[in-house]
């Protein structure tokens, strides 16, 4: 992935609509982030789709299972050409290891959600010293830029770090990356505006300016 800069958020669940997206966002995104609303309903196959214009397709499927499933999971996504694949870190060293075998991976450390105060924020930094073994990023909230910060300062410059939580969830565009974060995740600011592929072209202008 390059540098730094923008990934858009595919969560539409009309193939025909996320291709379409795909291709007008295609100059100003440095990947495309596909989760299940696409995939459960487009199919896997989908992933290779996009491909036709991003390099950089990663798989949200947030895997949170025993290691064994996970590594099933993790396997699907990469033959099916994904870049990476994002998996939960509070499952446990295990899990991160397994899946790491078989694909670059991202762990969420810290969410973006109001309710992520309760049980993951407590240990995203644990989160985050672990992912430093097995992966190449992390997750962390747009949403809390002290938090990002922090999550920095615990993975230093070995890891990226990859923010969701922009505009729709409440962050401005530019917060995230600004407390450190390598990219910011945004979804519904552009598959949902009228013109994606201009919104895309403003939001990565801004962006580049951080
Ligand atoms: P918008 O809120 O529409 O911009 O989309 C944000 C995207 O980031 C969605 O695909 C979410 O599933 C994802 N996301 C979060 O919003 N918060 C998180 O803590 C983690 C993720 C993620 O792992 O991508």
């Amino acid at each position: 992935m390059k540098a730094k800069g923008l990934i858009i958020a595919l969560d539409v669940t009309d193939k025909e609509k996320a291709l379409n997206i795909a291709e007008e966002t295609s100059s100003y995104v440095q990947a495309i982030k596909v989760g299940y609303p696409l995939v459960l309903s487009s199919g896997l196959d989908i992933i290779e789709e996009l491909m036709s214009y991003t390099e950089t397709v990663i798989a949200d499927f947030k895997v949170a299972d025993i290691p064994n499933t996970s590594k099933i999971i993790c396997r699907l996504a990469r033959n099916a050409g994904a870049a990476y694949v994002i998996v939960h870190g509070f499952v446990g060293e295990d899990v991160l290891k397994a899946c790491s075998e078989i694909v670059d991976i991202i762990v969420v450390a810290e969410m973006s959600h109001p309710g992520a105060e309760a049980f993951i924020q407590p240990v995203s930094e644990e989160i985050a010293l672990l992912a430093c073994e097995y992966a190449k990023g992390i997750v962390a909230p747009a949403t809390r830029p002290e938090r990002i910060t922090k999550l920095r300062y615990v993975v230093g410059r070995k890891l990226l770090i990859i923010s969701p939580g922009v505009k729709a969830q409440g962050a401005e565009i530019g917060d995230a990356m600004r407390a450190g974060a390598d990219f910011e995740i945004v979804g519904r600011e552009i598959y949902e505006s009228e013109r994606p592929g201009e919104k895309a072209r403003k939001i990565a202008k801004i962006l580049k300016k951080v």
